[in-house]
């Protein structure tokens, strides 16, 4: 009797697990019941970011697809159709000479269709699928846009409920040919035949060739090419289903060459073209077929999103996602817009960083600009590193390829900006043999990085290998961490090193030191000043303290031996990172007294924080620094940037304050969520939108103290839900759900075997089950913590009693 009410009550925990996680799986829709305007793009409208002309229907209306290499904005019209195509190479001039981000194509369906009833355009985040559908004179229409990875392709397939219906005209432009802005070297022609129109040219500033082709195929009807004053189209009429297959590329490579040669024009081979490379992918889609590509692109794009459910409240409200957002604003907060927008961040990073392509950039990969803002590049004082911080975390972790492969090309020339680094700061400090590690600054795009200094320290390059870490802790890919973290850890380290000087009490600080984009006041009073530059900024002492304790953990792992090490074990004593000021604040600089009294105390950026998120020095273990850095929070407030926002969101996630980090994410969504759920800095910046991902989380499940905790920081507006698929650092898959704000059942999956330690109040007392019903013994290691062996690829339930 006893043995059979067990295995029903662990029959029941497994219900319940699943049957949560089934009832997380329903549709995560980004939709709305009309099309897109599409007023046109505005050089008048001067915003910060410097981006230009600036598109606002572009920005907050159009709808994303991309499959990291390309990606297409959507407008879902019945007019006039408006597809933008963005690709991640091609670049022109941008204000920081590195390169910036430039639109690719713009494509237009002329359908005119001007009084469509019943319409919808929904964004399907489940399938990776746009869908526009109406009627209009009796016929229903349907279209849907997908972008595929395996395929490098975008697909577009239009039909009818009746045959023969689908007649349009299809004109395809290069955008900004004949810009206003002079410094614009682009040049290009398009071209009509048959079935293809094809837009080739060049942009001169970097020797680079693009081209792009559209192909029809059509089912029934006929296709009309014509080419008259520049103007390439295809008039299709009378079809009874029509295919796009869209393609895009130019003759960028990410070569270490690239960048080590300095000569802009000399950084790509001219004698290159696209044409053959694009030409084959459409032909290769041509002879798949849409259907075909479709399958294979639910397989590749699934397979990633569906690992991680969420559900926040069994409400699925049945309005448009822009009415629900401005409900929302209105005041009426809906768990499921926040778990909407969860998803719809792990959709985008899915979108926007795959294996061969570029990583994702400021703006993802979409972008109408000519010239895009901050160039759309790889800012690594902040935004790069937020775009991946909820990879690992949300089960994406091979998402981050992108910046590995980056990193690897730029690796030789931030050898040589660490040397010339170390020479001009801290000359004492060279290495004879040339071997100073390596550097990244602030700035950095598809083909330049930057050296450090200005208003970011170095700092900014143990900012960068922190995500290197959370890669081995998440995934446990121990070959990873033998032949990449550690010796780029390793490497990272000793440039940091050559960064310190000797000060008063055996301290070593940075010098010279920045906390980003920190300012001085100017005559009027505003922070438009000087950057100030000190020594030994809690943003660069912080990072360096993070990066050698990373480094030793993984030199334990693998037990390996470099004199070096001992330099860290001895330095990471004398950083004395975090100190706490007069108004009880962590201080941002060791000189500051009072909260705020240097730079801007209201400033978007909170680097002093850091070592809290995403470093691990302030924690729970040190419940001093983390009130203080609470108050320091209180201090610095919400009016901040839409990135500004996210790294708030996640740092008071790790305070566990779960009610300030939820009003952090409800103003994120209330201030600097477009319509189209972009967020915006403003202008749109995909960093919050990521980074997001990693605050929401980090509220349901946090690892960095050494022991797994479920509901960290969980807001009444949560009171019931679940998740699935979370991993925590050890490689453990989290299952958890909870009613009335206290946890009920868990399940781990343990992925590469191990001690598995969970917190959660009075856990001592739970029931824990592996897959075959077994009742496993475990550690109690105190009220709230027990812990107990796993194997690998092996289940565990747990049944949490109240
Ligand atoms: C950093 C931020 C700015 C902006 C830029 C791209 O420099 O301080 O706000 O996000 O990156």
């Amino acid at each position: 009797m006893k043995k059979l009410l067990v295995l029903i009550s662990i029959l029941l925990i497994n219900i319940t697990v699943h049957a949560q996680s089934n009832d997380n799986e329903h549709v995560y829709e980004v939709w709305d019941d009309r099309p897109a305007q599409n007023r046109g793009a505005d050089y008048g409208i001067s915003i910060p970011g410097r981006g230009f002309p600036f598109d606002a229907d572009w920005e907050g209306q159009s709808y994303p697809i991309g499959n990291g290499f390309m990606g297409a904005n959507i407008f879902g019209r019945t007019d006039t159709e408006r597809i933008q195509i963005t690709e991640k190479t091609l670049a022109n001039e941008d204000p920081y000479r590195r390169g910036g981000l430039t639109n690719f194509a713009e494509i237009y369906l002329d359908i005119n269709h001007h009084s469509p009833q019943n319409y919808k355009r929904s964004l399907n985040l489940n399938e990776g699928i746009l869908y526009v559908n109406y009627t209009q004179d009796g016929v229903t229409y349907t279209r849907e846009y997908l972008a595929s990875y395996p395929d490098n392709i975008i697909a577009v397939k239009l039909s009818a409920s009746e045959k023969g219906k689908i007649s349009f005209t299809l004109s395809a432009d290069i955008p900004y040919l004949r810009s206003v802005n002079e410094s614009n070297t682009r040049t290009g022609d398009t071209h009509a035949e048959n079935d293809l129109i094809t837009l080739a040219g060049n942009i001169a500033y970097f020797s680079l060739n693009y081209e792009a082709q559209v192909k029809v195929i059509n089912d029934g009807g006929e296709l009309f090419a014509e080419n008259d004053n520049q103007n390439a189209e295809i008039r299709v009429v009378n079809a009874n289903s029509v295919v796009l297959l869209i393609n895009a590329g130019t003759n960028y490579e990410l070569t270490q060459n690239l960048f080590l040669e300095e000569t802009k024009t000399l950084k790509l081979d001219k004698t290159v073209f696209p044409h053959e490379k694009v030409s084959e992918r459409i032909r290769m889609a041509a002879v798949k077929g849409y259907d075909a590509i479709k399958e294979s692109h639910n397989k590749d794009y699934q397979k990633l999103f569906s690992r991680v459910a969420v559900s926040l409240s069994p409400e699925v409200p049945n309005v448009p996602t822009r009415v629900l957002l401005e409900n929302y604003k209105q005041g009426n907060t809906q768990p499921y817009l926040e778990a909407l927008i969860f998803q719809f961040g792990r959709f985008l990073l899915i979108s926007s960083s795959r294996k061969g392509a570029m990583p994702t950039g400021l703006q993802g990969v979409w972008s109408q600009y000519e010239v895009t803002p901050w160039s759309g590049g790889y800012w690594h004082n902040i935004n790069v590193q937020m775009n991946y911080w909820g990879a690992f975390s949300t089960n994406l972790a091979e998402t981050f390829d992108p910046y590995l492969e980056y990193y690897e090309a730029y690796r030789p020339v931030a050898e040589v900006n660490a040397t010339e680094y170390v020479r001009r700061n801290n000359p004492d400090a060279l290495d004879a043999n040339g071997e100073n590690g390596w550097a990244i600054g602030t700035g950095a795009s598809a083909y330049a990085i930057s050296s450090p200094g200005g208003h970011s320290g170095p700092g900014t390059g143990g900012f960068t290998t922190k995500l290197f870490w959370d890669r081995y802790e998440f995934t446990r890919d121990t070959a990873f961490l033998r032949d990449i973290a550690y010796p780029t850890l390793l490497s990272m380290s000793k440039f940091l090193s050559k960064t310190l000087k000797p000060a008063e009490d055996g301290l070593l600080l940075v010098d010279p030191s920045a906390s980003p984009e920190i300012r001085l006041k100017d005559e009027s009073g505003a922070f438009r000043g000087e950057y100030y530059i000190t020594t030994g900024t809690t943003f660069d002492q912080g990072f360096i303290w993070e990066t050698y304790n990373d480094l030793l953990k993984a030199a334990d792992i693998l037990n390996a031996d470099d004199e070096f090490l001992n330099v860290a074990r001895d330095q990471i004593n004398r950083l004395d990172p975090i100190l706490i000021g007069a108004s009880g604040q962590v201080k941002e600089y060791r000189e500051e007294n009072q909260y705020g009294e240097i730079g801007d105390p209201l400033h978007r950026h909170i680097s002093h924080l850091c070592p809290l998120f995403p470093g691990t020095l302030i924690n729970s273990n040190t419940p001093d620094w983390l009130q203080a850095a609470s108050v320091t929070l209180d201090y610095r407030g919400n009016n901040a940037t839409g990135w500004g926002l996210a790294h708030r969101m996640t740092l008071r996630a790790r305070t566990k304050d779960a009610e300030k980090t939820y009003e952090v994410f409800s103003t994120l969504l209330k201030e600097k969520t477009a319509p189209n759920l972009w967020t915006i800095h403003p202008p749109f910046q995909i960093d919050a939108n990521l980074g997001l991902v990693s605050g929401l989380s980090e509220m349901l499940l946090q690892s960095h103290e050494g022991f797994i905790e479920i509901l960290p920081a969980l807001p009444v507006a949560w009171k019931t839900g679940s998740f699935s698929g979370l991993v925590a650092r050890g490689n453990f898959e989290i299952a958890a759900q909870w009613d009335d704000m206290k946890a009920g059942s868990m399940s781990i999956t343990s992925k590469s075997g191990g001690k598995c330690t969970l917190k959660y109040p009075n856990i001592r007392r739970a029931r824990i089950t592996n897959a075959s019903g077994d009742r496993m013994n475990f550690v109690r290691e105190s009220k709230d913590v027990i812990s107990f062996e796993t194997v690998k690829g092996e289940m565990y339930f747990v049944s949490i009693r109240r």
